[in-house]
């Protein structure tokens, strides 16, 4: 079969962003729960406490996946739901959740494809000191093994981490999400907890697999969000600059997650700066497992120019405005960097299938009477990045599916309810559903590609 043919077209969403219900079925708090209740954290005091609601209308939310046409559906569970306190054994009334989704799917013929962390940490893991603690990494393969005895029977396709950079920098060293540390030294070796839980978890679900007998079907992979750095000039500093800013989005987890090694140039700087990565013997080749799939989370592309050394040693540039058009988060519109990101994957590092594991905008959508929303814009993006994504594909990069971020508008982390991801809208009085014109647009190009795809396919 064509990669044309296998192409999987689906939509993902998270656990904490969309399911409330933070406190039942001996659901124990995570670090989001925490961070919310912390003031000033989120905008307007915001929390995913209710959310979408989606843990008491999943059948809806699968419901309108069918109508869309999905093949299949990204969503992450909720660890403190699954193992409370995220050690022992597991929380049957929490996983019972999951299996209902997982059963929904199948029976409307939608696969399932999970994502064990998504950001959730249970507080109780965070208060033993979080991913700066080797532990975790251990507790996360633990929970890796719960979950795939629970599911794996019925899901084959899964991924261990979200966008570890999100997890190490935003939550350890910026503090603009959860747990909010503000501690380099901490985020770095966040970084290598992350990294190395990665690799513990593909193992475990790995081991599991072949004893059950699945392995041939198992996909098992990570998901990185990966920003391209374009230097600003060809001056030997911007380059440089460029680069730093590459090896600290990019380079340092791909490297050692595809190559296992940490790039040199990185791990050199981050110990002269005093945040080493904690590297322990045997670490890397955990790091690196064979991986099935690689997800790419695409928002954006950046011009970087060379600026002073900060006054923490740190290599200093600014990232450049150009003019082009910007969504409601001021990221700029860059869908040609897409196709590039893609073409130097395969190049530097082939091996693993690439899925567009998230990719969408927020705008300022405006409902009508009926809460239906013309959103030209977001329309306008998800086509140019899914023209974009197959053009990569047709190009050689072995590219087999794409993910719209997200089915649902949904709590936004740090900005709250305030920026709208969603294909689908959400009246947060009402929790009422309305596809979008985007929604639309989606399910007509799936079932276009499909159709171009099997018409290929009996010539
Ligand atoms: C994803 O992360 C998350 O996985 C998801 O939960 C979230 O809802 C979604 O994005 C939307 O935010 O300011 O131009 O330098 C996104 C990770 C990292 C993407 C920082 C944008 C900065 C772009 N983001 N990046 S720019």
């Amino acid at each position: 079969m064509t990669q044309r043919a296998n192409f999987l077209w689906g939509s993902a969403t998270s656990s904490y962003q969309i399911e409330g219900a933070v406190s039942e079925d001996g659901r124990t708090p995570s670090i989001w729960d925490t961070f919310c209740a912390t003031p000033g954290t989120v905008a307007d005091g915001d929390t995913g406490a209710v959310a979408c609601d989606h843990y008491h209308r999943m059948p809806e939310d699968v419901a309108i996946m069918a109508d869309l046409g999905l093949d299949v559906y990204r969503f992450s569970l909720a660890w403190p739901r699954v193992q409370p306190d995220g050690t022992g054994g597991g929380n049957p009334a929490g996983i019972a959740f999951y299996d209902r989704l997982v059963d929904e799917l199948l029976a409307r013929g939608i696969r399932p494809w999970v994502t064990l962390y998504h950001w959730d940490l249970p507080q109780a893991l965070e208060d033993a000191g979080g991913w700066p603690n080797r532990d975790t990494a251990y507790r996360f393969a633990d929970y890796a093994a719960i979950a795939y005895d629970a599911l794996g029977d019925r899901v084959s396709q899964w991924t261990t981490l979200n966008e570890p950079w999100c997890s190490a920098i935003l939550g350890y060293m910026s503090g603009e999400h959860a747990p909010g540390r503000q501690d380099a030294r901490a985020a770095m070796a966040a970084v290598h907890h992350l990294l190395l839980g990665h690799g513990l978890a593909v193992r475990a679900i790995r081991d599991r697999a072949e004893a059950a007998g699945r392995a041939a079907d198992l996909e098992v992979g990570i998901t990185l969000n990966l920003s391209p750095k374009l230097p600003a000039g060809e001056s030997s500093a911007d380059l440089a600059a460029a680069r730093w800013e590459d090896g600290l989005s990019n380079r340092l987890y791909l490297d050692p997650l595809l190559r296992g090694r940490y790039p040199a140039d990185i791990a050199g700087k981050l110990d002269e700066l005093g945040c080493p990565l904690p590297i322990r013997d045997g670490d890397l080749p955990l790091i690196a497992q064979p991986l099935d799939v690689l997800g790419v989370n695409y928002y954006s592309s950046q011009v970087v120019e060379a600026a002073p050394t900060g006054q923490n040693g740190w290599p200093g540039s600014v990232t450049l405005r150009r003019d082009v058009p910007r969504t409601a988060m001021d990221w700029e519109v860059t869908p040609g960097a897409l196709t590039d990101l893609l073409l130097r994957l395969e190049r530097e590092y082939p091996g693993p299938a690439w899925y567009i594991t998230e990719n969408g905008a927020a705008y300022a959508d405006v409902p009508d009477q009926t809460g239906y929303v013309d959103d030209a814009e977001r329309t306008d993006f998800l086509r140019a990045h899914i023209d974009a994504t197959l053009e990569a594909r047709d190009l050689g990069a072995n590219v087999r599916g794409y993910f719209a971020w997200s089915l649902l508008d949904n709590f936004e982390w740090s900005f709250g309810y305030d920026r709208r991801f969603g294909i689908v809208r959400v009246d947060y009085d009402t929790l009422e559903r309305t596809p979008k014109r985007s929604a639309r647009y989606f399910a007509e190009r799936v079932a276009a590609e499909k159709k171009a795809a099997a018409e290929e396919g009996e010539l």
